[in-house]
């Protein structure tokens, strides 16, 4: 839905009692609080989705053109492909010739095509309240131009008073989403899509398929280096697992290497040197040791036997 109307009839408090929050700045103090088109979603208490676009009276014709062309272009950019209707929204207490030209300028920009999606919905319902006026009693007294726009708009107008508390807002807002249902069957269920709807959704498309593009090779790049670092992972986890193993083996061998030393009999293996040397290693060294006494002993020997012979 885009809100249409002059500034300070009470769009954006619509918008809030619609989506039934605060989104939307809406003030009496500093007329111009909404600058530029606002886009906001939310839920109905049923459930439906809703997408409502806040306008700054961009078709209040009394901006510059450069101006109203900017946000008309926002407008159409944040709705697309088009917006279900258009809320035109008046105050019940004025009905000047601007608003009438505000409606005039939107069947400009859009084609008279437009006219079939807007709903009229007035603010400041309990003026009403206070004249104990239904809104056909008040719709019968208004000036023929607004006459003659209700009858435009085949009468889709209805009313709700902002400031209520909850339950009348809730009410006054169950009468809104009715209307804007029945706009929606009477025009087969489409939106409201024009010339500059088709050529806007043309470019948002292609501007998506760009982003699209973009994310789809930001994901392969990602999903690339997310292989990769998985890759890397199990080459870790492998050399991890290849080290360990090493690890566990060259324990095993020190292990029962310690064992054999400390079972082993060191004069067992004393002897089996003495046993297998040739006359170096241990020989030599008990050799070095007793080799003098043995030298002695020897020639003694050698003489005794000298001597007998
Ligand atoms: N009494 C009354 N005040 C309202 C109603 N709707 C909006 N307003 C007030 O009108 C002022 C302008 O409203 P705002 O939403 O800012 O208008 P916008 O410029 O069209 O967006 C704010 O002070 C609102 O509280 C309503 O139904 N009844
Ligand atoms: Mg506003």
């Amino acid at each position: 839905m885009v809100m249409v109307g002059k500034t300070g009839v009470g769009k954006s408090a619509l918008g809030n009692s619609l989506l039934r929050r605060h989104h939307f700045e809406s003030s009496t103090i500093g007329m111009s609080v909404t600058s530029k088109c606002k886009f906001a979603k939310g839920n109905l208490r049923d459930g439906t989705q809703i997408c409502i676009v806040d306008t700054p009276g961009i078709f209040d014709t009394r901006k510059s053109n450069e101006e109203t062309t900017m946000e008309i272009v926002r407008c159409i950019g944040l709705s697309s492909p088009g917006p279900h209707v258009f809320l035109f929204v008046l105050s019940i207490s004025r009905f000047t010739k601007e608003e009438l030209d505000t409606v005039n300028h939107l069947v400009a920009v859009f084609g008279e095509d437009v006219i079939n999606h807007v709903v009229i919905v007035f603010t400041g319902k309990e003026s009403l309240t206070f004249e104990k006026l239904t809104l056909t009693d008040y719709l019968q007294r208004v000036p023929p131009e607004l006459s003659e726009l209700v009858q435009r708009c085949r009468s889709r107008c209805v009313t709700i008073n902002n400031r209520a508390d909850d339950a009348e807002v809730q009410a006054d807002v169950d009468g809104i989403i009715s209307m804007v249902r029945r706009t929606i069957h009477e025009n087969g269920g489409s939106y409201y899509t024009g010339e500059m709807y088709r050529a806007a959704e043309e470019a948002l498309n292609e501007k998506m398929r760009l982003i699209d593009e973009e994310k789809h090779r930001r994901e392969r790049e990602l999903q690339k280096r997310h292989e990769e670092l998985e890759q890397r992972e199990r080459e870790i986890e492998a050399t991890a697992a290849r080290r360990t193993q090493e690890h566990e083996n060259e324990k095993q061998r020190l292990e029962a290497e310690l064992q054999e030393l400390r079972n082993s009999d060191t004069r067992q293996q004393v002897r089996e040197e003495v046993e297998s040397s040739s006359g170096g290693g241990i020989l030599k060294t008990i050799l070095t040791t007793i080799g003098s006494v043995l030298v002695g002993v020897i020639s003694s020997v050698a003489t005794k036997r000298c001597t007998i012979s």
